[in-house]
């Protein structure tokens, strides 16, 4: 890959492979400010959590709200910034609103942020990469991780750090020691596999390139998929989708065949039966990718290419670590199309509109 030399994609891969370091610094910051603990207690009322966003961070709230109702045994959902704006009926009261958003100036989150706490007088959640941001200024409370913000425009380090920011505050509002304790070894832990991850997605795309990438995931996983499949339309303007693993059989998989890439992000909770997707899969002719944290025979023989995490983390604080693989996919498919994945085609690092006013 001599592209890498020449400089292209350098900001993308360094911000990918610093994912563990960046998550280790963001985790101890929040454990020695308290920051975490503070906002569980001025958030206390127990109603539903909606969680907002665009683009990557409409992703990363469908898995955080997953997460939460996980972690906290709460209400949670998730919905595109436009959908405030544009079906503003469709927002039932009472909740808590948590806007997401890397850069803190994507008009539409801002925007979403300015009617519920101006219009609506509900004390809004930010979280931002952004530092003196508008989202910050709107924001009643705002949880900023300057340490996760990025050059490039596709979002990675972001993605991943303020997702385990917000599943640390759902594991204290939760009670959830276990995953407080084991989340602290994560960082370090996916450091350590983090080069083998990197041979295999190296491997699969020198050997392939697809006509079209499709991205399976349940629960959590399912927000990480639908990412997954972002970061290869962004860096490689690929033909991507992606779907609850289950929901493959009911008609999407009219499209497997050898050109087919079928990316199995697999939980532990449902392992086999999306296992038993994947065998079926294989067996129509697809190529299958399984990412999972303990394989099981079955997905050992159905699977062309496997990443293991192996992570003694819980479930719940394994998404995270499950989206790298799709990042590194995206990044290796777009250098090997002859792009630059630091600048993808028809994007801009964050989305400005003119007002509507
Ligand atoms: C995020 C986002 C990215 C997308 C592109 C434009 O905005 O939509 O997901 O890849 O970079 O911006 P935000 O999180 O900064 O609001």
């Amino acid at each position: 890959m001599a592209e890498l030399n020449a400089g292209i994609g350098a900001h993308t891969i360094a911000e990918i492979l610093s994912e563990p370091a960046t998550w280790a610094a963001c985790l101890q910051r929040m454990e020695k400010t308290g920051e975490l603990k503070r906002l569980n207690e001025e958030l206390s009322r127990t109603i539903e959590w909606v969680f907002i966003g665009c683009g990557s961070s409409f992703y990363l709230a469908q898995a955080a709200a997953t997460s939460w109702a996980i972690l906290t045994g709460e209400k949670a959902r998730a919905i595109p910034a436009s959908e405030i704006l544009l079906f503003p009926q469709t927002f039932v009261l009472p909740c808590q609103p948590v806007v997401i958003s890397r850069s803190g100036h994507t008009s539409e989150a801002v925007e979403a942020a300015e009617y519920l706490e101006k219009t609506l007088k509900i004390p809004t959640l930010a979280i931002t990469c952004g530092t003196d941001t508008p989202i910050q200024k709107v924001a009643t409370h705002c949880i900023v991780l300057p340490e996760a913000d990025e050059k490039s425009t596709v979002m990675t380090r972001s993605f991943t750090s303020m997702l385990l920011v917000l599943q640390s505050l759902a594991a204290i509002r939760g009670k959830r020691r276990d995953f407080l304790d084991k989340i602290t070894k994560l960082p370090e832990q996916m450091a350590s596999r983090l080069s083998g991850i990197h041979e295999t997605v190296k491997s699969l795309t020198k050997a392939h390139t697809f006509a079209d990438y499709v991205f399976l995931g349940q629960g959590p996983f399912f927000g990480i998929a639908q990412e997954s499949m972002l970061k290869v339309k962004e860096m490689s303007c690929s033909y991507a989708q992606s779907f609850h693993t289950l929901e493959f059989r009911h008609g999407p998989k009219a499209i497997v065949s050898p050109e087919t890439l079928i990316t199995f992000i697999l939980s532990e909770s449902g392992l086999n039966a999306e296992a038993a997707v994947l065998e079926e899969i294989k067996a129509l002719g697809g190529k299958t990718f399984a990412i999972c944290n303990v394989a099981s025979a079955a997905v050992r023989r159905a699977s062309d290419y496997l990443v293991e995490l192996s992570l003694e983390a819980p479930e719940a604080a394994r998404p995270a670590a499950s989206v790298i693989p799709g990042q590194l996919l995206g990044f290796y498919t777009g250098l090997k199309k002859g792009l630059n994945p630091d600048e993808p085609r028809n994007l801009s690092r964050v989305v400005m509109l003119q007002s509507s006013e």
